[in-house]
This record gives structure tokens, sequence and C-alpha cells, in this order.
């Protein structure tokens, strides 16, 4: 059975993955509608992905006796001032995320939590992994400044991610 207190943190963590999923559709609707290809589907993927994070949550609090909350969502960003201010959002929003996740594990531990901890950990890697992502955006959008050619490459390498990933 889960404690109070557990079930609260993962709850939070359930409406904070959603914002996420919510917060990238709307990143990825904005880039498509900019014409760039690449960059909307590497968001809509990545909104996908916090989905999952969501839905694993809420099926661990469900299976651990707790009562997961399907929350409210509020509305994001309609449209953004550029594809680096996108990323740049990305980056920050990740941060937030492992500080957020950093936040869980400190519960489970003073909780005793052990069994949560362990599931916990699997988020621990997923945010190395994202920020880091992020950060390599980052930099190459710093890289390329505001050369169009520059944009443009960088939106067919997202494409051709996708496209591995996908292949693989
Ligand atoms: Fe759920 O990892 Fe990003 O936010």
């Amino acid at each position: 059975m889960l404690a109070k207190k557990i079930e609260k943190a993962l709850n939070e963590q359930i409406r904070i993955e959603a914002e996420s999923s919510q917060f990238y559709l709307a990143m990825a609707s904005w880039a498509e509608t900019e014409g760039l290809n690449g960059v909307s589907q590497f968001l809509y993927q990545h909104s996908d992905e916090e989905r999952m994070h969501m839905m694993k949550l809420i099926r661990f609090v469900n299976e651990r006796g707790g009562k997961a909350i399907i929350p409210a969502l509020t509305q994001p960003p309609k449209t953004f001032d550029s594809i680096k201010k996108v990323f740049e959002n990305l980056l920050n929003h990740e941060t937030m995320v492992t500080a957020e996740i950093n936040k869980v594990v400190d519960v489970c531990l003073s909780e005793k939590d052990y069994t949560t901890h362990n599931f916990m950990q699997w988020y621990v890697s997923e945010q190395i992994e994202e920020e880091a992502l992020a950060r390599t955006i980052q930099d190459k959008l710093n890289l390329i400044g505001n050369d169009k050619g520059g944009l443009y490459l960088f939106d067919r390498d997202l494409e051709n991610l996708q496209t591995e990933e996908e292949g693989a």
C-alpha cells in the first residue's frame, strides 16, 4: 500500500508528465505550421514519450493500491517566437522536471518506500538522457545562429533521426 505522501508526490508527477506532453504537443504543432517537418516530428514523438511517462506512473500508483488522479490540463502557448526559443523552453522544462523527480525520490527515502524508490530510478536515468539531448540540440542551434541554410540542415537532421529510430 502506498503511503499518502508518496501517492500525493506520484500524482503530482503524473500532472507534470501530462503537462509536458501538452507543452511539447503545442511546440510540435507550431513547428509543423512553420514548415519545420523534422522539428515537428521530433516534438510529436517527444510528446508521445511524455504521455508514456505519465501512463507508467498511473499504472504504478493503481497497482500499488493507490488512486491515480487524471489531471486537468492547462493551455500551453499557441505560438513560439523562434525555433531557438522552443528548444530553450524544452531544456528549461526538462531541468524543472528533473528537480521534481528528485523531490519524489526524496519523499521515497524519507518514507522508506524502497519499492517506489526503485521504480523512480527509471525516471532519474531518463532525465539524464533528456537533458543531455536538449543540451546537444541547444548547442547546435547556437552554432547555427541566424543562418537559414543551417536551420534547414538542422531540420533535416532531426527528420533523419526520426526515420533512423523508426527503422531501428
Ligand atoms: Fe518525462 O521526461 Fe521529459 O519531461
